[in-house]
């Protein structure tokens, strides 16, 4: 395979109008009778060319005349037929009809077997392994499906769009036959077909049309599809309210699946959920599952307009849809919750995972313009870095404006789909902003990193700040422009005196700053001492700063910034400097002073949730993005050296902390669970206080009061057990296992704390947790509940010198290559991003990956991103 560039886009030969599919649903043999109306577009003599995978074709009828083989051409992906071979007239019709093996579809792409329910995932290209078809996003048809199966096995036949017929058949079948009257491309067809319970409700629009919400779970699920069915709910009046967007049909379904590549599709009418991301109570999953699946729910819905209504014209514009619907759900989870927190959530999932992909050999503009296998496109870049250009956007030109643009982009594009250039004209027009250089976000790639210079003239009280831009110059992009980047600053007026009373709003100054140039500079007046400086206040801009600021500078900023990002990326830099210096010099005299700043903040003022991200340590992945030629043990210990020393400084205070979040009732309760949490993590370094994780461990997960227990406080006990490797560990993971071996999300995390414990017979435990009777490769969660949580959750073996860690991951994603090369390929970011740490790791990664660039059969998923890795 070759392969793909943006620059060589063309539009389709032939468009499709109609399709009419009927499938006869069965383990190893579906019947798939498709039919299309074709139209030719212009005067040519070009071939009808579908693509076509892992399909057995049955036979073809052009215009009711059955074609034979010498006709047309047929290899593994394509089907060609000549110009020669079609009919005079503009448009003809086509039959197809093929048969596929979903039982033996372990890709899990296209339609496949998920338990005992059939289910499908087009996105990207998955259509084409369900028939042959134009599988572009630019190709766009209304679809009728009749679908067909054993009545007692599959009693819910699903589908696109509305139902309009159903019955039943001989030999106890029924069909169901749905029509989706919004034209599509084929990633968002979908089918389901299954035995399930079903939570019903409605939503009655902003114009009075009423909605069927259905949300379908696997049997005896019921009662945790609720906070699902309350998120979506939320959703349809979020988009409503926000960007006065209403839902289109007169039905929403939703189906809950255990075997999902990703997280959620957003097939028109008929989402396809992970499971992970719809089933919750409070007995079983965490505050943060409960939040996640709202975001999730969230962000399906809203591609019904960013995605499904405007679509992409070709996948290099993923972003148009991906980027702007991530910026929509969290605007909405950040209205939900507290947008502070919210924001800082996001941010550090940016500068652990984002930044470093950026900085690696897959790294990539938000819009690519060379794609080997699309499935690789689904990053963080264009996910997480595209929600930032929005948002970026979104500050440039102010909510008023932008919401005028998103008008403006709906009435233009409704119904067709575009590229990411459509978008920002449409803002652009909408706000008369010239967003020519904002442009360049879109074709350049790597984080950009901004320098800081100051100077203050006390003569004229002048401040003077200047602002220096750099984008990584390297051969992929030898000379990259400067970028046009929103810096918001606030200047903390020094005079401000911490114990008045008085508005700090009155003496802190907070600008917009439009950094155009490779080198700007600007001035402030009205100053009697040098301001402090709080750079990039809300996280305006992904970039990194060349700024080092004192610890007193960092203080003050903690204090006294009125930004709440500022505030707590302060303490994030002044923690952060301490992991620096303990990784170069294990012998480092870490300030006490910054044990008064974390009982000060434990202490402070702010919400309980904010408090728990303040006196979080940045994580190994964040510290990580920040340094160069990582030596990662030395890394690790730094942060364990730090968290002990925290521990026992500020042991009084956390305890009391602890204990305080604990003696409330259900009013901010995930906040205070997030809080005393944190504190345990610290205090479960000290033996004096582990006790407290075996209290912890018995209230919430062994409790005789059934409505007492609750996983989050289970899971965060567990996770200290397993850092630490306390005595109590294996029994705790016993009981659990004994408890919840029937719950598939939840033995997912008992096998993600089996591989996240801290003990030098790490490898002997993945090994058995490899053998255990409910582990299996084929389900994607499970797999990456060993692998994953592995790779990413324990860094010190991972990166154990021996190189074994990196071995297991190797070896896993060499068997995974067989089973789903697209997971495969997922698992394998850790190691390509070996040149971001020393020499010797370095080399090790780098043999694993050799070896694993040898593998016969070696998908187009993984050779994408080794042959990346390996130049
Ligand atoms: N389009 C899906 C999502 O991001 C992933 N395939 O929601
Ligand atoms: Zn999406």
């Amino acid at each position: 395979t070759e392969p793909r560039f943006l620059a060589d886009y063309r539009p389709a030969d032939f468009t499709i109008n109609t399709v009419n599919l009927s499938i006869e649903l069965a383990d190893t043999s579906t019947k798939v009778i498709n039919e299309l109306e074709l139209v030719k577009q212009g005067d040519h003599q070009q071939a009808l060319v579908l693509n076509g995978e892992h399909l057995t074709l049955i036979s073809l009828v052009l215009n009711d005349q059955p074609l034979h083989a010498e006709l047309y051409q047929l290899n593994d992906t394509l089907l060609t037929i000549p110009a020669s071979s079609l009919p005079e007239g503009d448009s003809f019709t086509l039959i197809i009809t093929t048969e596929i093996n979903p039982l033996e579809n372990t890709a899990l792409e296209g339609l496949f077997k998920s338990g005992d329910a059939f289910c499908t995932q087009c996105e990207a290209e998955g259509f084409r392994r369900i028939s042959y078809y134009l599988d572009r996003p630019d190709v766009m048809a209304t679809f009728t499906t009749k679908v067909t199966a054993d009545k007692t096995l599959y009693p819910f036949l699903l589908s696109n769009g509305n139902k309009i017929d159903s019955g039943d058949l001989p030999g106890n079948q029924h069909f169901v036959t749905w029509y989706d009257p919004f034209p599509k491309p084929c990633y968002l067809f979908a089918l389901v077909a299954g035995n399930f319970d079903l939570l019903e409700d409605k939503f009655t629009t902003m114009s009075g049309r009423e909605v069927a919400l259905e949300i379908f779970v696997d049997k005896g699920n019921l009662a945790k599809a609720e906070h699902a069915m309350v998120s979506l709910q939320k959703s349809m009046a979020w988009d409503e309210q926000t960007f006065g967007l209403e839902y289109d049909l007169d039905i929403y379904m939703i189906v809950a699946v255990d075997f999902f590549n990703m997280g959620a599709m957003e097939n028109k009418g008929l989402n396809v959920f992970n499971s992970k991301f719809v089933l919750a109570d409070s007995q079983c999953a965490t505050d943060s599952d409960y939040f996640n699946i709202e975001a999730v729910i969230a962000h399906e819905y809203f591609h019904n307009w960013t995605g499904n209504r405007v679509t992409c014209r070709d996948w290099f514009q993923l972003s148009l849809k991906e980027g702007l619907t991530v910026f929509r759900d969290q605007q909405f989870s950040g209205d939900m919750h507290s947008s502070a927190v919210t924001r800082i959530q996001n941010v550090r999932v940016l500068r652990s995972l984002q930044f470093a992909e950026d900085a690696g050999p897959m790294a990539h503009p938000i819009r690519p313009e060379k794609v080997l296998e699309m499935n690789n496109f689904y990053t963080l870049t264009v996910y997480e870095k595209g929600a930032e250009v929005i948002r970026m956007l979104h500050t440039l030109i102010g909510v008023e404006n932008f919401r005028k643009g998103m008008d403006f982009y709906f009435a233009r594009f409704d119904g067709m789909a575009v590229t990411c250039d459509d978008f920002i004209n449409a803002m652009s027009d909408a706000s008369g902003k010239d967003l020519t250089q904002f442009k360049l976000w879109y074709s350049q790639y790597g984080t950009p990193v901004i320098k800081v210079a100051q100077a203050f003239d006390a003569a004229t009280g002048i401040y003077t700040l200047t602002l220096s831009q750099q984008s990584p110059v390297t051969k992929k992009q030898e000379n990259p422009q400067a970028l046009h980047i929103p810096i918001k600053i606030e200047l903390i007026n020094k005079d401000f005196d911490t114990n008045a009373s008085v508005n700090t709003s009155n003496l802190n100054q907070t600008k917009l700053l439009e950094l155009t140039q490779d080198t700007q500079t600007w001035s402030f007046s009205g100053f009697s001492q040098q301001p402090t400086l709080a750079m990039l206040a809300d996280f305006s801009a992904p970039v990194k700063l060349d700024f080092s600021q004192d610890e007193t500078a960092l203080l003050t900023v903690m204090k006294n910034a009125e930004n709440s990002f500022c505030r707590w990326d302060a303490g994030q830099k002044l923690l952060m400097s301490y992991i620096q210096h303990l990784t170069f010099d294990a012998d480092y005299v870490i300030s006490p002073a910054l044990i008064d700043a974390i009982n000060s903040m434990l202490m402070g003022g702010e919400d309980r949730a904010f408090i728990a991200e303040q006196i979080s340590l940045p994580s190994f992945d964040e510290a990580a993005g920040l340094m160069i030629d990582i030596e990662p043990l030395a890394l690790f210990d730094a942060i364990s050296t730090l968290s002990l020393f925290i521990a026992q400084g500020a042991q009084q205070q956390l305890l009391a902390t602890y204990q305080a979040c604990q003696q409330v009732g259900e009013e901010d309760c995930v906040a205070n669970r997030a809080l005393k949490n944190v504190c345990l993590s610290y205090l479960s370094r000290l033996p004096e206080y582990q006790y407290l994780v075996a209290e912890q461990y018995q209230q919430a997960a062994n409790n005789n009061d059934i409505t007492q227990e609750n996983m989050t406080d289970t899971l965060a006990a567990l996770t200290c057990s397993a850092k630490v490797n306390l005595p109590d560990l294996s029994e705790q993971l016993q009981h659990f296992e004994n408890k919840w071996h029937d719950t598939t999300l939840v033995m997912d995390k008992w096998f993600a704390i089996g591989a996240s414990i801290v003990s030098d017979d790490i490898f002997t435990q993945l090994n058995d947790l490899l053998k255990h009777p409910q582990f299996t490769l084929k389900n994607p969660n499970r797999a990456r509940s060993i692998i994953s949580a592995f790779a990413m959750n324990n860094p010190k073996y991972f990166h154990c010198k021996t190189g074994k860690g990196y071995q297991f991951l190797a070896q896993q994603i060499a068997k995974m290559n067989e089973i789903n090369p697209q997971v495969a390929s997922r698992l394998v970011t850790p190691l390509i991003q070996y040149k971001s740490f020393a020499t010797a790791h370095q080399q090790l990664m780098k043999a694993e990956l050799i070896t694993l660039h040898a593998l016969p059969n070696l998908s187009n998923d993984l050779k994408e991103k080794l042959d990346a890795a390996l130049i």
